[in-house]
Parts: structure tokens; sequence; C-alpha cells
């Protein structure tokens, strides 16, 4: 699976503060860790952070990759923001794989942020909801991940630059949403071939719940068997991690070794 690093976001206590100091040890420190633990891209999110956000953007992307050659998702919700950032990361970071995350499927926020990613040549992560928000059913998932994939490869992306969010929200507030969830990538798989990835933002699934990090290992392997292939989450948590590693070998997608664990390691150098 590719393992988006959820930490570097603003939300989290010492980012926030890195940010807003412009103290990059810290941002070093996080970074570093979420490698060794295994992250393929470095999601990075300003959160409620200071200060002018595309110059923050600009900051924060280039200190991560100071310590890391790995892709970077520029993650908001502000469309607009991503159209002023993604230029600027381009420009500073010419030689890093970027990512948008993300756009919903309503035709005014997608019909800019998919023409930004093929004009930058980066990936893009296309939630399935619209201007309505998140979608109740399953039906409308499929309606808005099917719509948000064929405008993207209309526009020349490939398959492996788009990743859809069936968006998972917190079992204590919405609690059909993880099956929900589960059953929009089996539908969405069949929709295109090959088919795009698919991508949760996994610790919302367990946000404000008791036992958290144990709700989060256990829908990841749930969302791993329905087809989910991505997840943006904390590479830091071993626990997690190898639930991850686990149920990839119980499921083929990795050839199994008795240290089938030692195997993943080897083979991501880490
Ligand atoms: N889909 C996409 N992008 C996303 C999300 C998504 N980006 C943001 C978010 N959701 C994914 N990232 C996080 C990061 C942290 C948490 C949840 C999702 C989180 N943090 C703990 C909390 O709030 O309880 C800990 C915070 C702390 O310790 O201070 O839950 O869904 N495409």
């Amino acid at each position: 699976m590719i393992i988006f690093s959820e930490r570097v976001n603003g939300m989290y206590r010492d980012i926030r503060k890195a940010v807003n100091n412009h103290e990059k040890a810290a941002v070093h420190k996080i970074v570093k860790e979420q490698v060794a633990g295994g992250a393929d891209v470095i999601d990075i999110n300003l959160g409620p952070t200071r200060g002018d956000p595309v110059e923050n953007f600009v900051w924060l992307a280039r200190t991560v990759c100071e310590v890391s050659d790995k892709p970077v998702a520029l993650d908001s919700a502000k469309p607009d923001l991503l159209i002023e950032a993604v230029p600027k990361v381009r420009d500073a970071l010419p030689d890093t794989k970027l990512l948008i995350n993300s756009s919903t499927a309503d035709p005014a926020c997608m019909g800019k942020l998919i023409p930004l990613a093929a004009e930058h040549g980066t990936g893009i992560i296309g939630l399935t909801m619209d201007k309505k928000g998140v979608p109740g059913d399953v039906d409308k998932r499929v309606e808005c991940g099917a719509m948000f994939l064929m405008t993207a490869l209309e526009s020349g992306l490939l398959p492996g630059d788009i990743y859809i969010d069936p968006i998972i929200l917190p079992i204590n507030v919405a609690p059909k949403q993880p099956w929900h969830v589960m059953e929009a990538i089996r539908q969405l798989a069949v929709v295109n071939d090959p088919p795009p990835h698919f991508i949760i933002g996994l610790s919302n699934v367990s946000q404000n719940c008791l036992r958290s990090n144990l709700l989060n290992r256990t829908y990841l392997v749930m969302a791993l068997a329905a087809g989910l292939d991505a997840a943006i989450m904390d590479a830091a948590d071993k626990d997690l991690v190898e639930a991850a590693i686990s149920a990839e070998a119980l499921l083929e997608k990795q050839l199994y070794s008795d240290d089938y664990i030692k195997a993943w390691r080897m083979q991501k150098d880490i």
C-alpha cells in the first residue's frame, strides 16, 4: 500500500508551533520518524497556523524535502489556496513529485484543480462529495467518484496519478460510513481498468473515540480487504503499519516470506 504521512499537519501542536515560528528542527524530526516508519508520501496540511498560507506551504514543503526525497501532498480544503501554492512549490522544488489533496467532484472545484494537476504534472486526490457535502449513501459516493475519475482521465491524467477518497467520518457520529466507504471502493474499483488508487484519511474514523489506535488499525485492515491501496495515517504507529503489512501478505499483495515484516522493510530500504 501507499502510506501518506498524516503527521505534518498544523492540527498537531508541534507542527503548528514549528510553522508559526519557522523552526525547522521539529519538522525534520517528525519527517524522519515517518519515513523510518514506512511513509511513501508526506502529506502537508497547515491547519490553524498563522501568517501567509502560500508562504507557509512553500516553507513547510522545502523544510520537509531537506530530510526526505519522498513525494509531497499539498493538503488544503481551499481550492484557491492550492491554485496559488502549487506553482510556487513546484518552482521551489522542481525535482519533487507533488500531489494535490484535494478536490471535490463539484464541477466548479474539479474544473480548476484537475487542469492544475495536468499543467504541473502532479497527482490528485478526488473526494466523493459535491457542493451538498459528504453523501449519506453509497450510490452518491460512487457517482461522485466516477465523475471525478472520468473528468481526470479526459484531462490526460493517468490512473496511477488519480486517488479517489470516499471520505471516512468518525464512527461515533456517522456509524454507517465505514461500511459505505468499503462498498463504494468495491463498486468504483471496476469502473476503470486499470483502476485509480483508493485512499482515506484513516484517523478520521476514530476522532474523539476511546482506543482510537485500535479502531484505526482494525479499520485499515478491513478497508484494505475492500480494495483500499493508500491511506493518510501515522506511519510511526508500528502496530498500525504492521497490521497493514500482514493484511497485504494475507491478501497476496506481497509475496509471502516467513519474515514478511523484514522483507517489506528491506524492499523499502528502511
Ligand atoms: N481525506 C483527505 N485528506 C485529509 C483527510 C481526509 N487530510 C486531513 C485529514 N483528513 C487526514 N489527516 C489527519 C490528521 C490527524 C488526524 C486525523 C486526520 C487526527 N489527529 C488526532 C485527533 O485529532 O484526535 C490527534 C491530534 C493531536 O494529537 O493533536 O485525528 O479524510 N484526502
